[in-house]
Order: C-alpha cells, then structure tokens, then sequence
C-alpha cells in the first residue's frame, strides 16, 4: 500500500526509498514542513533497515563528580561558580562509594562527566578512572565530554592525544557527546562564548577516534537555535563522520529551561522532540544509533520516537544532576524491568547492551530481599 507522503515530501521519500543521502536542504523542509507523521514515518524505514524491531537499552549509572565550573553557560542549571558555598569535588574515595552503592545491579557502563573546574590537576582524572576500575573492574567507562578533555589536557599541560591515551590506558573505553550544544557562532556568542567552539568540539572528536576511543555526539535544542542552525549541526557530523566512522550515537537534547538564566522560555514540546529525533535519523545516514535519552524527552515521548527513527532509550543512570526538577532531587531511575516493559508496551523488542552496543546477557538485578527481578521475556532463574 502506498504510504501518505504529502507531494512537498516525495522526493525526499524517494531518496529514503533509494537510501539516498539527504540535502542540507531535504534537512530544512523535514524541519519546516507541519506532517511530522510523515517524517517520523520516512526515519522509521531507516531505523528498521539499520536495526529491525530491536530497542536498546543499558545497565548504566551516571557520576558527576565536580558541580563547580568557570564556563557560566547560560542554559545550565547544573553548574556553581567557584567559592559557591554549594560547590563540591568528589573524592576518589566518594566515587568508588558511589559505585559499590549498586554493586549488586549488573551495571556494564559508568557515564562520568562534571563542570570545568580549574582547580583539579590533572592525576585527579587519572585517579577517578582508575577508582572505578578497582571497584567495578569490567565496567566500561564513558567519560568526559570534549570541553572537559580540552581542560583535561590544559590541566596536563599535555598534547590532547597523549592524555587521552594515557586515560584510555586507565580505564576510560568511549567518550560521551556532551558539550556539543548547536554549531553556530551565533548561538554560542549568546549562550555560551567561553567554551570551545565546534571546530574545538570537532577537533576532540577527531583526535579521540583516531587513538581509538568511539564518541557519542548531542545537540542541543529547543532555546534560541533555528532550523538552519540545527541542520549544519547535523551536517557537521555527517561529515566528520564520513571521515573517522568513530560516532556510535547522535543524542538530541531537549533543552530544559527549569532553574536557568532561560528560564522564561518555554520548553521543547513533544512534537519538537520527536521531529528532532526523526530528522536526525534521516540527515545522520552514517550513525548507527540514536538514543531517546528518557531523562530528557521522557519515557513516555521516548517510547514514541522508537517509532520515530530512535533505537536506543539509554539506561538506568540512577542519579542524575545536570537537569532535575529540584536542586536536592538527584536521584532518577528506571530500573531494568522498567525499560523492559516500556520498550515491550511501545511494541519493540528489548535489548540490553554494553557501552560499545554489544548484547549482552548479564543476568537479573536483585531486589533488596536478594530474590532476583526476573523480567518479561526472560526464562525463570533457577535457584
Ligand atoms: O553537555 C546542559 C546538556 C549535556 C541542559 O553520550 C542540558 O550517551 C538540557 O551530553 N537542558 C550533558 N540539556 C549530557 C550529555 C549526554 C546525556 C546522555 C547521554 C549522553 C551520551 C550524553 O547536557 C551538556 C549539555 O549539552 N545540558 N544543561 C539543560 N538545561
């Protein structure tokens, strides 16, 4: 049966159809037209080409271990400024508290990510990585986005490449897409003018694919960015994608005003967050997955856009300090029988994977009464 593509769309269909790639300018119509039907409907053929029915999901849990940054980013909420009373620097010791906190849930990855502090040296990151790895020896961690390595490597006083391969001899095993924001001198002359530019955020990516560390890639969206803006995003990463292959997954982010200097705008609507998944799986032809992140479209727009080209919800994370309702509420989670019966209701089939998108099978989470949680699918645990 003939598929409802309106006439001003066809031809883009025809390319989805051919797996053609898309034009800056296929870009900007998928953005501008109103049937975001239609174009959910076109990423959802590329989505089930590249992945069938299968919905990803991982076992992880999320440090942020410094709130204090100099970078006074006017659409964060998560950052203080030094010498705010409410400024802290976990420990080594703090971190590996937090990771034997959920000892008993088989987590594979560890997101690890922080504010620019200029105070801590630079054995401080070697040191957090390699606390992790004593505790949690075989989990993988993803950690610093590309402003954070900028520092990283200032703090060094080292060429970037050399740091990374020192970090990744510790333990660090990818690198996530934080940091990014929109690529567009304007946008970063409003909202954020004392961080790395894109061509800074490019050149971190590049250099962390080249010694062998695969990265994530975001942008965000929904504050004071236009389509334009948000295509030649896209375009940018198409194109340095093109060039190391070393993307595993592109992650929109929903811009949260709560508690920021932009507060008064209002936030990304669902439509806005669905069409910015779809998009991005038509434009980004060369990555091969992209993530709903549930703590920012919420779980129930994230069920939807597995249908609207995302295969990948993300994870348990546990706690979760850059966006929050309340300064003092940390702690949100789903836990592993959570993201299966809401990837079951949304009609996919679950996944569970590692950090590098390997399935994996480590087996059920333990309730506090040391029964397993058996979820839906899944054969009984024998005792
Ligand atoms: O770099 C900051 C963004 C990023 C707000 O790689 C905000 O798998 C919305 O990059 N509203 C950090 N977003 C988070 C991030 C991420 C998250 C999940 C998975 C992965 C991955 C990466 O959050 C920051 C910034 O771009 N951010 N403030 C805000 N108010």
């Amino acid at each position: 049966m003939e598929p409802k593509i309106p006439g001003e769309l066809y031809d883009i269909y025809e390319k989805v159809i051919a797996s053609e790639r898309l034009s800056a300018e296929d870009g900007l119509r998928l953005y501008n037209t109103a049937n975001l039907n239609a174009v959910g409907y076109m990423a959802n053929i590329i989505r089930e080409r590249r992945c069938g029915n299968v919905a990803w999901y991982v076992r992880n849990q999320h440090i942020n271990y410094t709130n204090i940054c100099n970078k006074l980013c006017r659409f964060c909420s998560f950052y203080v400024p030094p010498k705010d009373s409410r400024g802290y620097v976990l420990s080594p010791e703090d971190i590996q508290e937090r990771v034997r906190q959920y000892l008993h849930i088989p987590i594979t990855e560890i997101h690890m990510v922080a504010g620019i502090n200029p105070k801590l040296p630079y054995s401080y990151y070697i040191d957090i990585v390699l606390a992790v790895k004593e505790i949690r020896p075989e989990v993988y961690v993803k950690a610093f986005t590309a402003i954070e390595w900028v520092q990283i490597a200032r703090a060094a006083k080292k060429p970037l490449r050399e740091v990374m391969l020192e970090l990744k001899a510790a333990g660090v095993s990818s690198i996530p897409g934080g940091g990014a924001e929109v690529f567009s001198d304007r946008v970063q002359a409003e909202m954020f003018w004392t961080k790395a530019d894109s061509d800074e955020w490019m050149r971190v990516a590049r250099t962390a694919h080249e010694v062998g560390l695969p990265t994530n890639a975001t942008m965000l969206y929904g504050h004071i960015e236009n389509p334009d803006e948000r295509v030649q995003h896209l375009v940018s990463l198409r194109e340095l994608q093109d060039e190391t292959r070393g993307f595993l997954a592109y992650i929109p982010l929903s811009f949260h005003p709560e508690r920021t200097e932009l507060e008064d705008l209002p936030a990304p609507t669902g439509e806005a967050d669905l069409r910015e998944i779809a998009v991005a799986r038509l434009m980004l032809d060369n990555f091969p997955h992209i993530k709903s992140f549930w703590i920012m479209n919420t779980i129930e727009i994230s069920q939807v856009a597995l249908w609207y080209g995302a295969d990948d919800i993300d994870g348990t994370i546990q706690e979760y300090e850059i966006t929050r309702r309340t300064y003092e509420e940390t702690r949100q989670v789903l836990t592993r029988k959570q993201l299966v019966e809401r990837i079951i209701e949304a009609g996919r089939e679950p996944a569970e994977r590692d950090n590098l998108y390997n399935e994996v099978r480590t087996g059920p989470d333990v309730a506090e009464n040391g029964e397993p949680v058996a979820v839906p699918g899944e054969l009984p645990v024998l005792p």
